[in-house]
């Protein structure tokens, strides 16, 4: 079942490859049919497949001629396109990793393949080294050069941004065109205003009625080291470390309307495009009109992205009847504002419609912190300051919880049984060392001990029933099998002394992948023995992830968000992991770190 984003990634893959080989006018008209297929609101394969005359079917989408939709039936019947075999035979490079350096399209990879067999990255560098490049007609020394810069670029932006970057990357940009003067209001817009573990690239929104002057200083960002375009309304730039930043200047009467456009996700925009469709409203960048009395109202359920780079009117047609505030753009369909986290077309739009949305936790619930380090194992600073740290965030309580002895531990820094005792007198210590100082933040003694392989804990019974809290994480065998892996962490969950499952799958984003187990299977169990699943706020962890956030849930089990933080300020990540638990629909009363010390207390005991 092939998937329109894959059916519209074949048609710019056969558009490249044209292109390459010298091929005039089909390329535009593969991409122009890729991008309509790609936002078409139903499965094109439901229409590939239509019993009689499928081509037909398909070529109604807009602008797909009976050529390009023979092609795809060939495809969804076959599972190939001869053409395509054929020209990927003729140019058999990585044609999507080459045309990723800066400077280099289809066209110069083809030139580049027949000249010098280059196929992919590394022969692209390894070229440019020998200064075989510059041989070729039409390349100099200067080409060459710039492509040799090009490709550490365009490595690094294989790899998405992780959120604990990006997001406040993103703040400062917005802070930023929120102090040009000719800016009345600016926005946080895309992934990163959905909290997205990963960021593709950074959206940002002004509202101006001088376009050109909030470009031309936003220009001077002192971030920015590269401009990539830059026109009247809108600007990309790239900043030192190589992300890119996409900024947009709009009417102020038409921010709400693009606001909500920007932010995406596309797929949430067009199930409310179509919602609207259905009601006679057109919903676009610019604002949602009544076109009750259009004859024509425009191109289709995609509104298409063509029109987000014209500014004439014709996507301003009929009555407007919201475009200035986001939460009008959602009342002209009926329904509350829906939060930015949720909007992946994941069921947040019949929620909303239904008055079911989720009252989801907020960072201002979030009461103490549940996981942290000290020097005594691998952290940075002493026990108080960890208390301190957390007493200045106006916490109700803080659990320090260094690792116990076991296998996986960065260094072996874990501390043994002995040295676990000997820290309750020190924790007692810092325990009276705050209330003198007019502290009311509780400090709890807990571990992280670590799951064998076999789902057993590193730290003897007797000594974890002495703690206040037991915190359980994989540290080591991340890549057992799914049920291996689930076996062990029921198991882990199921034991009488745990109190959490610490980062369950163990992942570190864009870095290993750690464990999948089986997340229906952990939070029912979760949800019977009473333990909670945590969701580790680290950035580059987010574990849970959403997604099984969500399972969780649904579950009824209890998410702990704790930081992990090995030094005062990562205290601070809190809000990555509680904008998580919110893309995975979590509610204040599913959080236990929403809770108060006696409902913190009241659940360690259960
Ligand atoms: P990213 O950057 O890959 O992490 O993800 P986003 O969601 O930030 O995507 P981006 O930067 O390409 O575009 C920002 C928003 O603009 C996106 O969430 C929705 C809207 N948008 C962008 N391209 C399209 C498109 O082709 N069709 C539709 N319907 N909306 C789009
Ligand atoms: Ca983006
Ligand atoms: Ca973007
Ligand atoms: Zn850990």
């Amino acid at each position: 079942m092939p998937t329109n984003d894959e059916l519209a990634t074949l048609l710019e893959e056969m558009a490249d490859l044209l292109e390459a080989t010298d091929v005039e006018y089909k390329p535009s008209a593969y991409r122009r049919a890729a991008e309509n297929v790609r936002e078409y609101p139903e499965p094109v394969e439901e229409l590939a497949t239509k019993p009689d005359d499928p081509e037909d079917a398909v070529a109604e989408i807009n602008r797909v001629g009976d050529a390009i939709a023979a092609k795809l039936v060939e495809y969804v019947e076959t599972g190939e396109i001869e053409e395509l075999e054929q020209l990927r035979e003729e140019l058999p490079v990585d044609m999507a990793a080459l045309t990723s350096v800066e400077g280099v399209g289809p066209k110069t990879v083809g030139t580049l393949y027949e000249e010098l067999g280059i196929t992919d990255l590394d022969d692209l560098a390894e070229a440019a080294r020998n200064e075989e490049i510059r041989e070729v007609s039409g390349f100099g020394a200067k080409t060459e050069q710039n492509i040799l810069d090009g490709i550490d670029f365009a490595k690094q932006a294989h790899e998405r941004t992780l959120l604990g970057k990006g997001r406040p990357l993103g703040e400062s940009a917005e802070a930023f065109l929120a102090s040009i003067d000719a800016v009345e209001e600016a926005a946080l817009a895309g992934s990163n205003r959905r909290w997205k573990e990963t960021i593709g690239d950074v959206d940002v929104l002004a509202a101006s009625d001088d376009g050109e002057a909030v470009v031309d200083a936003f220009l001077e960002w002192e971030n920015s080291t590269d401009t990539i375009e830059a026109g009247p309304t809108k600007a990309s730039l790239r900043t030192g470390d190589g992300v890119r930043v996409d900024l947009r200047v709009v009417d102020p009467h038409e921010f709400g309307a693009a606001l909500q456009y920007f932010t995406g996700s596309a797929d949430h925009n067009i199930r409310l495009r179509n919602l609207a469709i259905d009601r006679d409203l057109k919903l676009n960048e610019y604002g949602c009109f009544d076109v009750s009395d259009v004859d024509d109202p425009g191109e289709g359920p995609d509104g298409s992205r063509t029109s987000s780079d014209s500014t004439d009117g014709s996507q301003r047609v009929g009555e407007r009847i919201a475009g200035e505030t986001e939460e009008g753009m959602y009342a002209a369909l009926d329904l509350p504002l829906i939060p930015p986290e949720l909007r992946e077309n994941n069921g947040e739009v019949e929620a909303a419609a239904a008055g079911n949305l989720p009252d989801l936790v907020e960072e201002e619930e979030i009461r103490g912190d549940l996981h942290a380090h000290s020097e005594w194992s691998d952290g940075d600073t002493t026990i108080e300051e960890m208390a301190l740290g957390a007493a200045e965030r106006d916490y109700d309580y803080l659990a320090l919880t260094d690792h116990g002895e076991g296998p996986g531990v960065f260094g072996n820094t874990g501390l043994s049984n002995e040295e676990l005792r000997e820290q309750m007198e020190t924790v007692e210590a810092v325990r009276e060392t705050l209330e003198e100082a007019g502290h009311d933040l509780e400090l709890l003694h807990g571990v992280e001990t670590n799951i064998t392989t076999d789902g057993g804990l590193s730290t003897p019974d007797d000594l974890l029933a002495d703690l206040d809290i037991v915190i359980a994480s994989p540290h080591a065998a991340l890549g057992q099998d799914r049920e291996e892996a689930t076996e062990r962490l029921v198991d882990a969950i199921e034991h009488p002394e745990t109190d959490i499952l610490g980062h369950p799958t163990g992942r570190l984003i864009n870095q290993r992948p750690g464990l999948s187990p089986d997340f229906e299977r952990l939070a029912a169990a979760a949800a019977d023995a009473g333990t909670a699943l945590e969701l580790n706020a680290n950035p580059n962890r987010l574990d849970l992830p959403a997604e099984a956030v969500r399972v969780a849930v649904e579950a009824d089990a209890t998410i702990a968000i704790g930081t992990d933080a090995h030094r005062p300020g990562a205290l601070d990540e809190m809000r990555f992991g509680v904008h998580t638990a919110r893309r995975g629909w979590a509610e204040t009363e599913d959080v236990l770190t929403a809770r108060d010390l006696d409902g913190v207390r009241a659940f360690l005991e259960d």
